[in-house]
């Protein structure tokens, strides 16, 4: 099926209209909304953990090498100003799985919001949710009225079946999946509940990609909604040893250089070959939309997103702006770059949009559909896009404001060029001109107090808007000196 520019447009128009729309548009769109009925693309979301900004060739990096994943890249979209919605890992799953903000579903961070000391931590943080609240409509259940059946493969880190698992919201299938955030060992036996173990020394990325095939297989002749959010690149730092050799031969770096993990993207991008390599033999690569996404930025001290400043745990870019590609055949022009900032939650309504299903009744959704962009058709709405983090997360780390923590409780925005930063404790603003600064490194706040002013009024209202939880309390502990 391939597709002029005139009637890829009309498509695409068809496709945002949605299906229920159908009756104003003409007979030639009437066709081809039903042909998009009949014909709904496939969906496959490869979702790497930890992964930074930097850590694929198609991004820069010298040192790791990621073939499959830069052909990907190469055909499809690659949007260089792409954002998580939490510098962590389990924020983020739930504003994809709910297309929310984090004040709205309370995954706010991983695990406790009290890290680090207690002395040096000045206000009580906001309590934390740990698991994605079962009334929430999902991405897999609200995709399962337009006939799609899915999967959900790695990492969940959002609860436990039977009750907020990946089935409990709404996958019909489930491997690896359950509350942890990381695997106990890369290398079988899993001690996963959620994974049978394979041969002694199986590699957990290589036996997710297995599955992700079978499941593939399966369902050729239907819509899937494949969801691979891979364990990989988390720690524990473990790879196979073959490709560890590798990289000690290569010469590292100046910035990356840790054999271990770069012999872990490694074989994520393997996986990611055999996943284009499979949709090619089955004659599905036309019919598939392929996301390929992080969490959030790369861990400090093992991977480096330099010039970005920060890493994972941190809202300057390099704790929350990651590579993201988009391969769709026919409809996304191969080989193009988007600088439109796009954040974790636009998925949501893209993936609804591109199914012609419809959005859940009364939950709110914060993202716009990536569709006009996708298609080279127009841009999106005018907007700004948010980061509340009202927690502690302890550790040093290059980028931070002080030694003992990653990050204090903070928010962020970005409109444009600019993004504020504000630091709870003390109402701390920092502004950065990233067209021009795109390290973080010259605060502006002082210098443009207008702006800062501005942008500080526009996301204290969207606080409000979304009933976004402060900490307010002075911790009773505190004791700095
Ligand atoms: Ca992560």
């Amino acid at each position: 099926m391939r597709m002029d520019r005139l009637s890829r447009r009309e498509f695409l128009r068809t496709l945002a209209a949605g299906t229920t729309a159908w009756t104003c548009l003409g007979c030639a769109s009437r066709r081809l909304a039903a042909r998009a009925g009949r014909d709904k693309p496939n969906i496959v979301f490869i979702l790497a953990d930890d992964l930074g900004w930097k850590d694929v060739g198609f991004m820069g990096s010298t040192y790791y090498e990621t073939p499959h994943i830069d052909g990907l890249a190469g055909q499809g979209v690659v949007f260089t100003n792409a954002y998580t919605n939490g510098p962590n890992c389990a924020p983020t799953r739930a504003s994809l799985m709910s297309g929310q903000y984090t004040p709205r579903h309370g995954v706010l961070t991983v695990g406790s919001s009290e890290r680090g000391r207690a002395r040096l931590r000045k206000l009580i943080p906001v309590a934390n949710r740990t698991t994605l609240d079962a009334s929430i409509v999902t991405l897999a259940e609200a995709l399962k009225p337009a006939g799609y059946v899915s999967a959900s493969m790695g990492k969940w880190h959002l609860g436990n079946d039977p009750d907020l698992g990946p089935v409990a919201q709404g996958f019909d299938v489930n491997v690896a999946g359950y509350e942890a955030g990381h695997p106990r060992s890369y290398f079988s036996p899993y001690r996963n509940p959620t994974l049978t173990n394979g041969p002694d020394g199986e590699y957990l990325t290589d036996r997710l990609t297995d599955e992700a095939l079978k499941f593939i297989e399966t369902h050729r002749d239907r819509p899937f909604f494949l969801y691979l959010p891979h364990y990989a690149v988390h720690t524990p730092l473990q790879a196979k040893r073959a490709l560890i050799e590798k990289y000690r031969r290569k010469p590292p770096d100046q910035r990356q250089n840790n054999p271990t993990y770069a012999a872990m993207v490694e074989s994520l991008d393997q996986g990611v070959g055999r996943i284009m390599e499979k949709l090619d033999e089955l004659d599905l690569t036309r019919k598939t939309v392929v996301v390929f996404f992080s969490d959030n930025g790369g861990v400090k001290g093992i991977t480096s997103m330099a010039p970005l400043r920060g890493g994972k745990g941190m809202l300057y870019e390099g704790g929350i702006r990651v590579p993201l590609v988009v391969r769709w055949p026919g409809v996304v022009e191969a080989g193009r770059t988007c600088d439109e900032p796009v954040i974790g939650v636009d998925f949501y309504p893209t993936l609804l949009a591109l199914a012609g299903a419809e959005a859940p009744e009364g939950q709110c959704l914060d993202g716009q559909s990536l569709l006009p962009l996708l298609g080279g058709t127009g841009g999106l709405s005018p907007r700004s896009l948010f980061w509340h983090f009202p927690a502690y997360l302890q550790g040093k780390a290059e980028g931070a404001r002080d030694e003992y923590f990653r990050t204090r409780p903070a928010g962020a925005v970005r409109q444009g060029r600019w993004k504020l930063i504000e630091y709870f404790e003390d109402v701390q603003l920092e502004l950065y001109d990233l067209g021009n600064d795109i390290g973080e490194t010259r605060n502006l706040a002082d210098k443009l107090p207008e702006k800062t002013k501005g942008l500080h009024r526009i996301m204290t209202a969207w606080r409000e808007s979304v009933h976004a939880p402060m900490p307010t309390q002075l911790n009773p502990k505190y004791d700095p000196g």
